[in-house]
């Protein structure tokens, strides 16, 4: 894999996990309310999938969307106003974390409804079937969203119309407490897809490499008019499903096993910012070879003083947003009255 790329990976996942490590802060300062589900563990999936779709593509997501957002191409401003609700935020502060929502980047939103988004992502694929361009539409979801009716459903219609959708399941293991052998009967995802004649595969969700490769070849069936396809991407979140939730379900062991597959790795954020060489974090026991932080230091693509430089430009984005939401104003009640309706109410009604 290229260089550049390299870095772009290890950029994004780097200002993902900072973003959110700082909504979490500002939750419990009171400047967010409602509910936040955080994505950290969870980075490689969204950078992986979301740097293999073209600008043309539509991405509709779950409520866990602030990293797809993020990485699709939305301002971190624009993100960080909306979770405060604020009149800045990409929603105008109307929708809060679970509704992000960005047009210009064909971002369709973060939808709060368990499997609301396949029949968003169905109906946007039946519109660029019909204008036959070369695009895709993304559609994200969890693997507690696989028992909903609307996903059989919407495989069928995407296989019977050929339409172009990339189904991808986030398997973190865990709808809420529960875990997924406790609600599925099949717990590997990409099985259900054969019984659509979608062709389907489980890769890995830590290692935005192989989210990427997996996710092109994906994309270019989907592109060609073949129809859908699903990659099921196992993965795992760090911290609860949501700020009120501790996750003390899980095993200890379990989420270690889980934080030493870290894809940005934890030694990488944990250690001071002067970075040893590669054979001093080596005798210091830590593994450098399978996360692409400690690679990309390892290949030399970016040294001491690249990471440092990254990580300043990550805290000085973050300050920015954060200081921007702060100062964005409150919606007025009137402007809330305004996105009741279209309009259009009383010349429909009479
Ligand atoms: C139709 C519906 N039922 C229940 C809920 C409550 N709920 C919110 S998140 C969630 C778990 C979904 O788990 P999963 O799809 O695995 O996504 P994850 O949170 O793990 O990313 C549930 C049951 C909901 N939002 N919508
Ligand atoms: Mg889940």
């Amino acid at each position: 894999m290229d260089r550049e790329l390299h870095i772009r990976f290890l950029r994004d996942m780097l200002r993902a996990r900072r973003m959110e490590e700082r909504f979490a802060q500002e939750y419990t300062r009171g400047n967010i309310g409602g509910f936040l589900h955080l994505y950290p563990g969870e980075e490689a999936v969204a950078v992986g999938v979301l740097h293999a779709a073209e600008p043309g593509d539509y991405i509709v997501s779950t409520y866990r969307e602030h990293v797809h957002a993020l990485v699709r191409g939305m301002s971190m401003r624009a993100i960080a106003a909306e979770l405060f609700g604020k009149r800045d935020g990409c929603s105008r502060g109307m929708g809060g974390s679970m509704h992000l929502f960005d047009a210009a980047h064909r971002f369709l939103g973060g939808y709060a409804i368990v499997g609301e988004t396949y029949p968003v992502a169905i109906g946007a694929a039946y519109a660029v079937m019909m204008r036959g361009l070369p695009e895709a539409v993304i559609c994200f979801f969890g693997d507690g969203a696989v028992n909903q009716g609307n996903f059989h459903e919407s495989l069928n219609m995407a296989a019977l119309w050929k339409l172009p959708v990339l189904f991808v399941c986030e398997n973190n293991h865990y709808q809420i407490g529960t875990e997924i052998h406790r609600h599925s009967a099949v717990t590997e995802v990409y099985k259900r897809a054969c019984a659509y004649n979608i062709p389907a595969e489980r890769v890995t969700g830590m290692d935005a490499e192989q989210v990427h490769t997996h996710t092109l070849d994906a994309l270019k069936r989907v592109r060609a008019g073949l129809g859908p396809a699903l990659l099921e991407f196992e993965t795992y979140r760090y911290r609860g499903h949501s700020m009120s939730d501790p996750g003390s379900y899980r095993p200890q062991p379990e989420l270690k096993a889980w934080e030493a597959d870290d894809p940005i790795a934890a030694e990488l954020r944990d250690l001071p910012m002067h970075y040893p060489d590669a054979d001093t974090l080596k005798a210091a026991g830590i593994d450098t070879t399978e996360d692409i932080g400690h690679r990309a230091i390892e290949n030399g693509h970016l040294d001491t003083h690249g990471l440092e430089k990254l990580e300043a430009e990550i805290r000085a984005e973050i300050e920015d947003a954060i200081a921007f939401a702060l100062a964005s104003p409150e919606p007025t009640l009137d402007e809330a009255k305004g996105y009741l309706t279209a309009g259009l109410i009383h010349e429909t009604l009479i």
